[in-house]
């Protein structure tokens, strides 16, 4: 493996404080920009591929074979396929609603990706989502349900089911200046929803829109070690650099008990497994034997007398080869990664803060279930912690640990391939940000120092740092 050390010269003079961190080499202000050993192994040595096509985020890790294989193939027909309400017979995929979302998995993940706000109102499967909850929490810590809606507004219903409602995205532009006289736009959305079935919402609901993400490497996610994500947690700023970080506590089904949360935007799920058993029942109606209960609220009538498609719907099986499937659904290698460009902004990206929550690397520990897992060097640029990232943000709706403005740091593995996998690049949570730069100015909160730098960064600077990004 090439080792290289290009010496740039980047005039940095006005940001000399705050690159505190940088490798900075000597007087002369040159940084010593080196691309790292096996940095472009974004998924490591087992789980990369090289890809850079609308397919990216579609490909089993490398190395998954034998019977795991097989299934992996299995899995991934169980993904695409659309469920059918029941009775019907295709049995192994009835039981679509009462309500539901999306027929599919990949209704939200489009080809393994990113969800998006719809274009317009009641777009079906988009890939946005409404959480719901009321103050308070439920038995386990979790978010309190909306007495007549429960946790999530599904804005379909099967034939002859009148979905729960609908909501519309009004958006504000807010024009805004760097410091050196470019002006950028941000887009603030509001919800507003509308076609209700079921009665009124409580006055009180606190509503979380989210958008699905690319679901690579997930299964590598699941194998970082407990106490190397602890490590990272700051909860109470000892080191005072304005950034804590908190692991989510969330309730592990399957255990029944409490565990840390490392999937969904508020890592408010504990495990591949229980994110997809409640995607399932959340967002297509299907129950599996963790959510044995149709995903009807006490008033819905009409969805608790419809009839089934099984006890479970999803059996043990077929939600095992998902799980298998979306576990090892490989990270797509890096690009450019040794352009002297990168490597500047790559060297912007560690100096002026990201990495102090977009931690670039881990070691995973021993996957129990999937050997090619174990081992193995990643790059996902996230610490799995949970940042309070401001009012702006804030969708001011808790989720166990979470607070109504922390989110989880989102991992970066696969952010410049969403616009060729997807055709678009709307980020952040609720997709409100048009592009990278916009997702990065959105960061407030514990970010603010962070992004303060950013804009003070020269234009050229700017482009470094986003050319890197869109090498992850
Ligand atoms: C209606 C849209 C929708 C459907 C259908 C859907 N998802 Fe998701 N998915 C989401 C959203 C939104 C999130 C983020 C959830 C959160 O923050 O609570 C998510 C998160 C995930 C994650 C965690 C990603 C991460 O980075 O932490 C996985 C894994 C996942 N979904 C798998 C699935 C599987 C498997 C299915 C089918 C059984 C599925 N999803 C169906 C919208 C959807
Ligand atoms: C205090 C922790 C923190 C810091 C510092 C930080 N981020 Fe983030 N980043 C987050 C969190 C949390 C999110 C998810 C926020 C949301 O979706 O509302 C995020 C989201 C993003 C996204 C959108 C990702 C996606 O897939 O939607 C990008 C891009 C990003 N960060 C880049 C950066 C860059 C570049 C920097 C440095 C200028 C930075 N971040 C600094 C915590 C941080
Ligand atoms: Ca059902
Ligand atoms: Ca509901
Ligand atoms: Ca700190």
């Amino acid at each position: 493996m090439r080792h290289r050390k290009i010496i740039i010269a980047i005039g940095l003079t006005a940001l000399v404080g705050v690159f505190a961190c940088a490798r900075y080499n000597g007087p002369d202000n040159r940084l010593v920009l080196s691309a790292e050993e096996g940095e472009q192994l974004a998924g490591g040595s087992n789980n990369t591929v090289f890809d850079q096509s609308t397919n990216a985020f579609g490909f089993s890790a490398p190395a998954l074979k034998g019977m795991d294989e097989l299934n992996f193939a299995v899995g991934n027909s169980f993904f695409k396929q659309n469920w059918v309400s029941a009775p019907a017979s295709a049995e192994s995929r009835d039981g679509l609603g009462p309500y539901f979302n999306a027929r599919t998995c990949s209704g939200c993940h489009f080809k393994d990706g990113r969800g998006r706000p719809p274009r317009f109102d009641g777009e079906e499967a988009s890939g946005l989502l409404l959480r719901l909850s009321i103050p308070g929490v439920n038995p386990y810590g979790g978010p309190r349900p909306d007495p007549n809606y429960g946790d999530q507004l599904q804005d379909r219903g099967i034939q002859g089911i009148t979905r729960e409602g609908n909501y519309s995205i009004v958006y504000t532009e807010i024009e805004k200046v760097f410091p050196d006289g470019e002006t950028y736009a941000l887009r603030q959305p509001e919800y507003v929803l509308n076609e209700l079935n079921y009665g009124p919402l409580s006055g009180d609901v606190q509503i979380s829109p989210r958008v699905g993400q690319q679901i690579i490497g997930m299964g590598l996610l699941e194998a970082i070690l407990e106490s190397d994500i602890l490590a990272l947690a700051d909860e109470n700023d000892a080191d005072k650099d304005g950034i804590s970080g908190r692991p989510n506590r969330v309730w592990d089904v399957f255990d029944q008990s409490e565990r840390l949360g490392r999937f969904g935007w508020k890592a408010n799920q504990p495990t591949v497994v229980q994110q997809t058993a409640s995607a399932f029942h959340g967002d297509m109606g299907i129950t599996s034997s963790p959510f044995p209960e149709q995903n009807c609220a006490d008033p819905q009538g009409d969805c608790q007398n419809a009839p089934d498609g099984g006890a479970p719907e999803v059996t043990d099986e077929s939600l095992e080869s998902i799980v298998l499937y979306v576990s090892n659904l490989a990270v797509p290698a890096r690009r450019d990664f040794d352009q002297p460009e990168v490597l500047q902004g790559k060297n912007i990206f560690n100096a002026i803060g990201c990495a102090k929550c977009h931690t670039p690397s881990f070691k995973t520990g021993i996957h129990d279930r999937f050997d090619n897992l174990s081992n193995q060097t990643i790059w996902p640029y996230t610490d799995l912690l949970l940042h309070d990232m401001g009012p702006g943000l804030a969708d001011n709706r808790p989720d166990f640990k979470a607070t109504g403005q922390e989110w989880r740091t989102q991992p970066l593995w696969g952010l410049g391939l969403i616009k060729s996998v997807n055709g678009h690049e709307f980020l952040l949570h609720d997709g409100r940000a048009r592009n990278v730069q916009e997702a990065i100015l959105w960061h407030g909160g514990e970010a603010e120092a962070v992004t303060r730098n950013f804009k003070n960064l020269s234009k050229a600077e700017r482009a470094a740092l986003l050319t890197f990004l869109y090498s992850l």
